[in-house]
C-alpha cells in the first residue's frame, strides 16, 4: 500500500524537494493534499502532476484562478489560514510534511497530532515555540514525529538502537554560514544579498538569514532538546564548514557516532518519508578521495550574539524561546526588506527578551499571546529606529 502524504508549504524549498523524492518513488507514496502560500503557478503545475484531492492556497486573491484552472475536475480547493490550520479535516493521510516557515506551522502541527497523523517536521519553529506542549500531545495521541532538519535527522539516525540514558552529549554541527570568518566590524555593513549567499545549503530566505546570524543553530539547539529529550547543557555546537558531518552523538562510554553525507536535504527528507526503511536513490555520493579534510572549530558567541541569546532563552525555558522566535521572525522580515541592518537584528531580539514578561509554564493560549505581544513590541522598536 502506498503511504498517503500531505505537504504543507509545497512550493517552498522543502516542499519542492519532497516532491522530487516522491516523484522518484511513485510506487511508494501518493500525494493527497498540497498547500502553498502564494506561488500559484507552481501549485498548479504540482497539482496537475501529482493529482492531490485537496489543495489549499494561503493568499485568497489566488483562489478564483485555482477554481477556474480546475473547474471541471474533482479537486477540493480551499484558501486561507483556517483551512491550513485544519488541513487534517480535508484529507486522509498517513504522514504530513510540514515545510512551513515560522510560527505558521504551529497550529497545523497540533491539529495533525490530534488527528493521529505522523509528522515529518522541517518547521523547527513549532518545537521552539511549544516543544513541551507538542511532546505531551505526541505521547497522548501516540503520534510519531520525524525530523527533516539535516542535523536532527543525523542525530535521529545515530540514536537508532541506543537509549536516551546513554547519551552523554549531542554535537550539533554548523556550517557557520557566509559570515563565519567576518569580524564584528565587518558584520556591521553586510547586506541582504551577502547574507542570502549561503556557501553550503540552498534554502528559503528566512532560514538562510537565520544561518548567517547563527540564530538557526540556536533554534536547532532548542529543537534538539525537545526531539531527543536532552538537557540543554548536553548539547554542544561545533563549526564544521564543510557540512559533511551532519551531527554527532557522544555516548557515556566516550564513543561518538556521526552521520555523514553530501549536504543534500533530499536525503533527510527521504529518510523521514521512508523510516524505518531506506530507499535506494541516485543522489550524489560523498567522495573521500577528492575531499581532503574536515575542519572543526568552536563558534564565537561574541560575534554571533544570537546563538548566545538562543542558548540563554533555552535555559530560561517557559515562554522565552517563544519570545526569541517571534522577535526573530520580525527582525528577519525587516532585514529582508532592508529596513534594519544586520547587527540590529540581534540587538532588537535581546531587547524583546529583556522586556516581554516571562511566564514559567505557559499554556498554548499564553504562548500565542506572547507571540502576538512580542511581534508588536519588535515592530515598534523597528519603527522607532
Ligand atoms: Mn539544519
Amino acid at each position: 500500500m502506498k503511504k498517503k502524504i500531505a505537504i504543507l508549504g509545497s512550493t517552498g524549498s522543502i516542499g519542492t524537494q519532497t516532491l522530487e523524492v516522491i516523484n522518484n518513488n511513485l510506487d511508494k507514496f501518493s500525494i493527497e493534499l498540497l498547500s502553498a502560500h502564494s506561488n500559484i503557478d507552481l501549485l498548479i503545475k504540482q497539482t496537475i502532476k501529482f493529482k492531490p484531492k485537496t489543495i489549499i492556497i494561503g493568499n485568497k486573491n489566488h483562489y478564483k484562478k485555482l477554481k477556474m484552472t480546475f473547474k471541471n475536475q474533482k479537486i477540493n480547493i480551499l484558501y486561507g489560514e483556517d483551512a491550513l490550520n485544519n488541513f487534517s479535516e480535508y484529507c486522509n493521510v498517513n504522514l504530513v510534511v510540514t515545510g512551513l516557515v515560522g510560527k505558521l506551522g504551529l497550529i497545523p502541527t497540533i491539529n495533525a497530532i490530534k488527528n493521529k497523523i505522523d509528522i515529518a517536521l522541517a518547521n523547527k519553529e513549532t518545537l521552539v515555540i511549544a516543544g513541551s506542549i507538542i511532546n505531551k500531545l505526541l505521547i497522548k495521541h501516540s503520534v510519531n514525529l520525524y525530523p527533516i532538519d539535516s542535523e536532527h535527522s543525523a542525530i535521529f539516525q545515530c540514536l537508532i538502537g541506543e537509549s536516551e540514558k546513554s547519551i552523554e552529549k549531542i554535537i550539533l554541527t554548523a556550517s557557520g554560514g557566509p559570515f563565519r570568518e567576518k569580524t564584528l566590524k565587518e558584520l556591521k555593513n553586510v547586506t541582504k544579498v551577502d547574507a542570502l549567499n549561503h556557501p553550503k545549503w540552498k534554502m528559503g530566505d528566512k532560514i538562510t538569514i537565520d544561518s548567517s546570524t547563527l540564530m538557526n543553530k540556536g533554534l536547532e539547539v532548542i529543537e534538539a532538546k525537545w526531539l531527543f529529550n536532552v538537557d540543554i547543557n548536553k548539547i554542544e555546537v561545533v563549526l564544521h564548514p564543510e557540512s559533511i558531518i551532519h551531527s554527532m552523538v557522544q555516548f557515556i562510554d566516550g564513543s561518538i557516532k556521526a552521520q555523514l553525507g553530501e549536504p543534500d536535504m533530499k536525503i533527510p527528507i527521504q529518510y523521514a518519508l521512508s523510516y524505518p526503511k531506506r530507499i535506494k536513490n541516485n543522489f550524489p555520493r560523498y567522495k573521500f578521495d577528492t575531499n581532503k579534510s574536515l575542519n572543526f572549530k568552536k563558534p564565537c558567541l561574541k560575534r554571533f550574539n544570537n546563538l548566545k541569546l538562543a542558548l540563554s532563552a533555552a535555559q530560561n525555558a517557559g515562554n522565552a524561546p517563544c519570545i526569541l522566535n517571534a522577535s526573530n521572525e520580525i527582525v528577519v522580515e525587516s532585514f529582508l526588506r532592508e529596513k534594519i541592518k544586520f547587527l540590529d537584528m540581534t540587538n532588537i531580539i535581546e531587547e524583546s527578551l529583556n522586556k516581554i514578561s516571562y511566564i514559567a509554564n505557559p499554556n498554548l493560549e499564553e504562548l500565542i499571546e506572547t507571540d502576538y505581544i512580542t511581534r508588536n513590541f519588535t515592530k515598534k522598536i523597528i519603527n522607532n529606529l
